[in-house]
């Protein structure tokens, strides 16, 4: 007999099609209305497989009282309700590690773009500008400091990469971590006051929400620019586009944004400011081990196995 799972939203189709070859899974967000149908079939399944995106709401997982596993493909946990997970002792598969070559990457690529205006510079050739006009000076990268908020496993492969821009680094952290060789700022004010880039690599949720404020804009300064691969709950993001309108900070690079896919008007106008719809991971080759992690998960949890990453 198949193990009857739930999907919260769609996923890559490869992936869709191997689950529904190994389980017996069900398209929730295709109900009508999915509300309903919860309360009439929610104790069928003892499995769910979700997202970074969708993750698990209490209401969920008090609605699947069978619910035994859960399996999600991105790293993000901010969208689960961890303690309601707890509390009913059921464990979180998710795809940690895989993607952090490609999220630290998009964090170069965000970070060279808004210093040296690659994307505006796009823009200028497009626009026949280069025939009439001398493009701006911009923003040299090597050799200056970069500042990481979050030590965590992105956190350090942002740092390897920041050695072959011969970068000086320092980062803030809730703890200071024994194992890395970089300078430790007490406090994110400090670290951003000391930076020329400061690049968001820490969780999202209610730990972090809003940390980087106005103030720490302010003192990120003038020259300063930020990066953010994270959540957009992370930063205040309406200080953001205050700072960033009125030229309080240099620049941003962001893939993310608090009401996804909702972009800040404002900052559309802007050519200091790179915008990504959320794609740090998106790559075909971390896409595929991301899924191939979600189904490991879940065959490693049916066969009695701690799932190979687990988050509870
Ligand atoms: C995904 C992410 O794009 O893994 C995460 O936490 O934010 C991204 O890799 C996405 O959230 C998957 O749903």
């Amino acid at each position: 007999m198949r193990h009857r799972l739930l999907q919260t939203g769609p996923l890559a189709p490869d992936l869709e099609a191997q689950l529904a070859r190994q389980y017996d899974i069900h398209p929730l967000w295709k109900e009508s209305d999915p509300k309903a149908f919860l309360a009439d079939h929610g104790s069928d399944f003892v499995g769910l497989v979700t997202s970074a995106r969708h993750g698990a709401d209490a209401a969920l997982l008090q609605a699947m009282p069978a619910l035994k596993v859960i399996s999600s493909f991105g790293v993000g946990l901010d969208a689960f309700d961890l303690e309601a997970a707890r509390v009913k002792g059921i464990p979180i598969g998710y795809t940690p590690d895989v993607l952090n070559d490609c999220v630290a990457d998009t964090a170069f690529a965000l970070l060279m773009d808004v210093a040296r205006n690659v994307s505006a510079a796009d823009r200028f050739v497009r626009r026949g500008d280069w025939r009439t006009q001398q493009f701006p000076l911009a923003t040299k990268v090597s050799g200056k400091r970069l500042g990481i908020l979050g030590m965590g496993r992105i956190g350090r492969v942002i740092a390897r990469r920041a050695s072959g821009f011969d970068m000086e680094l320092r980062y803030h952290n809730r703890r200071q971590a024994s194992d890395v060789p970089y300078g430790y700022a007490p406090t994110l004010h400090e670290l951003a006051a000391w930076a020329d880039f400061l690049v968001i690599a820490s969780a999202g949720g209610d730990e972090t929400r809003g940390l980087v404020s106005r103030e720490i804009l302010d003192a990120l300064g003038p020259k300063g620019y930020l990066i953010n691969i994270s959540r957009g709950s992370v930063t205040d993001q309406d200080a953001l586009v205050d700072a960033l309108v009125h030229k309080r900070i240099a620049g941003a690079g962001l893939d993310v944004f608090t009401h996804e896919p909702e972009v800040p008007e404002a900052l559309l106008a802007l050519d200091n400011v790179v915008l990504l719809p959320h794609v740090a991971s998106n790559t075909h080759e971390t896409r595929s081990d991301m899924a191939q992690r979600v189904l490991d998960n879940l065959t490693a949890f049916f066969a009695g196995r701690p799932m190979i990453s687990q988050a509870l």
